[in-house]
């Protein structure tokens, strides 16, 4: 998964894909470069950020949605936790919700169930805002098993397909580097939820902290290393900028699994 930021603040490219068709162009570049799933997002979910309104989000991601769709099949993903933004997304063409507040929003799991799309269910500890003050678990893989069990089963309660939900432990959000290292490391306990897994550590200050507080241009190599790892642990999603290079290395893992 291709990580598309259509935010004025994005920190990863320097703003400089926040129009329209500069995102277009990067999606292009993406989909040469082999991306499977494209992933727009209209909102910072970096800690502390504070969030946009639902008619910005929506200002931003639905032309570029639109845009796509007529450019690709390859599916689209809308990174938004706004029912609103999720409704509009879908009717533009995106077929997967990535909600990193995994559909808490009143209303959102009635909506993605009659919706019908994939949706990716983050574990956060805490808020945006909040999630980096100190977090603390008893077993940090058993407290996120707890919460996907849970959610799984309030996603089905409200009408969703237990097939059309993915994953994803949350690197970073709510989380110290110790228990991101020991969630990469026990990854495949996940598996026994018996869905799919997909992770996002992609130039996360997890990268930048075990390379000696690297800024995050310098935390290409680690960052695929790390997706290396989080594959051969059981992910089938992989959410990252760089998608060339991680094509390329996992492409050589595919070949020797
Ligand atoms: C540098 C680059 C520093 C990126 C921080 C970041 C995830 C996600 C994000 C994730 C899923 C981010 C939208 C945070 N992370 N969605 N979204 N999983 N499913 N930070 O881990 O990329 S945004």
């Amino acid at each position: 998964m291709g990580v598309l930021n259509v935010t004025p603040d994005s920190f990863s490219d320097g703003g400089q894909y926040n129009d329209t068709s500069s995102a277009i162009h990067r999606a292009k570049v993406m989909l040469r470069q082999g991306v499977d799933i494209i992933d727009v997002g209209g909102e910072s979910t970096r800690p502390g950020s504070s969030s946009a309104t639902a008619s910005e989000e929506l200002e931003r991601v639905i032309p570029v949605i639109k845009g796509l769709r007529n450019l690709t099949d390859k599916p689209i993903s809308v990174d938004t936790s706004k029912p609103e933004v999720m409704e509009q997304s879908v009717a533009a063409g995106a077929s997967i919700i990535n909600d990193v507040c995994a559909l808490s929003a009143d209303g959102a799991k009635e909506l993605a169930a009659s919706l019908g799309v994939k949706v990716c269910l983050m574990h956060m500890k805490g808020t945006p805002r909040n999630m980096q003050i100190n977090p603390t678990y008893g077993d940090v893989v058993e407290d996120i098993k707890e919460f996907f069990e849970d959610k799984i089963q309030s996603c089905i309660d409200a009408g969703m397909k237990k097939n059309n939900i993915i994953l994803d432990p949350g690197f970073g959000f709510g989380k110290t580097l110790e228990h991101n290292l020991e969630i990469l490391k026990r990854l495949s306990e996940f598996k026994s939820l018996k869905l799919p897994i997909m992770v996002g550590i992609s130039r996360k200050s997890m990268i930048g902290s075990l390379l000696n507080g690297r800024e995050t241009d310098g935390r290409l190599v680690g960052s695929v290393a790390a997706a290396i790892l989080a594959v051969q642990n059981g992910a089938s999603i992989v959410r990252v900028h760089d998608v060339l290079e991680t094509v390329d290395a996992l492409s050589v893992l595919h070949s020797v699994n």
